[in-house]
């Protein structure tokens, strides 16, 4: 087993994988940029290590300074979390090349789940069923004209580097797909530096679910379970749950065992998640998470399992040790994402924090870097606590969630908690009644 960590994020991941590391009396490092000095997660480290000043691409986007301080600190590995550089293929070459472990999958597998058509031919040829679309790039307008027809409107363009939504763009004629061509390749290009697209049937009204899965290097393969992860505004999740109401026990059960089997033939090591749309009874591929995910709470309070712990004795070639017959569901979980931003028009609002009161009691977590006269820098992510409830229904969850919400305190800055308020007590959500898209209506004043 390792006996030192590198953590090369901030915020509340990190200090989940320092606590984790903890548990398995694993020594950690942080780093942190010049904006961080008081941060909890640089407090609650053995050794820190400043990677340069506050914008991201000088600390926590800066490799060789990330992998200098892993290698004065004779860190064995590095975890990257989420975001900054976790999905970076690259970066993981980079570690790996130092003689450090990554704490993750393989640059290889990495790089190709980064580029959306070869996780789409990957998926396919690995048996994960997909949306129909393209057969690869879609190069001129005439071919784009030509693929619509064969799969019927409405239609989607996506960046073939995308991911989280840019550069995605539907049309419900040949018309709007010209125009929606065009825009999708200007804003890919200016996006991410790469104009390639390609094209999928547009799904209407589909849920956002996706699959946990773990894989250790001696071929062992479980899932975890799903998250619903429908609730979202402009490509950010607000809110997720598991399991999801819209699944019954037998679209579970076949959904799971076609990600195990995909996750094998792949050949993919470490955690990983799954992104399925599902629309009439339906599991319709999109992408694959390559890495750690903020929502991963609610799959540890539904299975007992601790993702992150599994993710490093997995990076330390030990062996699952459990088979899928083991991993047992129980209950039910819901997470709440607080973010420092005005509830009403979510502009950010940084600062310092005055009052800070967290919520407890049986079935409630709080995972967050904030305490009282901590000051929320303006450089990064406006998430600033998550806070998971469990419950033995989906019932009771919800009234644990709804109590702690109150008991929330967060002086001296705006955060989305009285959204959350409002989220939690809206009749369609009480009822699971929601799609990708009923956030957004809810927001408008359009549903309930
Ligand atoms: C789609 C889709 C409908 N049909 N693909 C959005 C981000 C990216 N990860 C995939 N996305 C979508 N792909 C087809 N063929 C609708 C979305 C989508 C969405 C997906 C999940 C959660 C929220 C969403 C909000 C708007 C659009």
């Amino acid at each position: 087993m390792f006996d030192k960590i590198l953590i090369a994020n901030r915020g509340e991941i990190a200090l989940r994988i320092h606590r984790a590391c903890r548990d398995m009396g694993i020594k950690t490092v942080a780093v942190h940029s010049t904006a961080d000095h008081d941060a909890m997660h640089v407090r609650l480290a053995d050794e820190s290590v400043c990677i340069g000043p506050p914008p991201a691409r000088d600390s926590y986007l800066n490799k060789a300074a990330i992998i200098a301080a892993a290698t004065i600190t004779n860190a064995d590995a590095v975890h990257p979390g989420y975001g900054f550089l976790s999905e970076n293929a690259d970066f993981a070459q980079m570690v790996e090349e130092h003689g450090i472990c990554f704490i993750g999958p393989t640059a290889e597998h990495i790089r190709m789940m980064g580029d959306k058509i070869t996780a789409k031919r990957a998926a396919l040829a690995a048996g994960l069923p997909c949306v129909p679309g393209s057969d690869g790039a879609v190069e001129s307008e005439e071919q784009a004209l030509a693929a619509a027809e064969g799969m019927g409107y409405p239609v989607i363009i996506k960046a073939t580097a995308g991911g989280g939504g840019k550069g995605m763009k539907q049309a419900r004629s040949p018309d709007q797909l010209r125009d929606a061509f065009r825009l999708a390749r200007s804003e890919a290009k200016a996006a991410f530096g790469n104009a390639e697209v390609y094209m999928e049937k547009y799904l209407q009204h589909p849920r956002h679910i996706e699959i946990q899965i773990l894989a250790d290097n001696h071929g062992a393969v479980v899932h975890l379970g799903e998250r619903d992860c429908s609730l979202q505004r402009n490509h950010q999740k607000v809110l997720e749950e598991a399991p999801s109401p819209a699944l019954n026990a037998d679209a579970r059960e076949r959904i799971g065992r076609i990600a195990c089997e995909a996750i094998g033939r792949l050949g993919y090591r470490n955690a990983g998640t799954i992104e399925f749309l599902y629309e009439n009874g339906e599991f319709y591929f999109i992408e694959m998470n390559t890495r750690l995910q903020v929502e991963h709470p609610v799959t540890e309070a539904i299975t007992g399992i601790d993702i992150v712990r599994e993710q490093i004795r997995i990076a330390a070639g030990a062996p699952l040790g459990y088979t899928q017959a083991d991993v047992r569901f129980a209950g039910h979980a819901i997470e709440c994402r607080i973010n420092a931003e005005d509830p009403e028009t979510f502009a950010p609002s940084p600062g310092r924090i005055g009052g800070f009161h967290t919520p407890g009691g049986l079935g409630v977590r709080v995972d967050s870097g904030l305490y009282s006269g901590y000051m929320v820098p303006p450089h990064y992510d406006s998430m600033i606590a998550k806070l998971i409830a469990f419950g033995n229904t989906r019932n009771e969850c919800l009234m644990r969630l709804r109590r702690a919400l109150g008991e929330f305190v967060i002086e001296g800055i705006k955060t989305t908690i009285p959204l959350q308020n409002r989220l939690v007590n809206a009749p369609d959500f009480v009822n699971g009644d929601y799609d990708i898209h009923w956030l957004e209506r809810f927001m408008a004043g359009e549903a309930q």
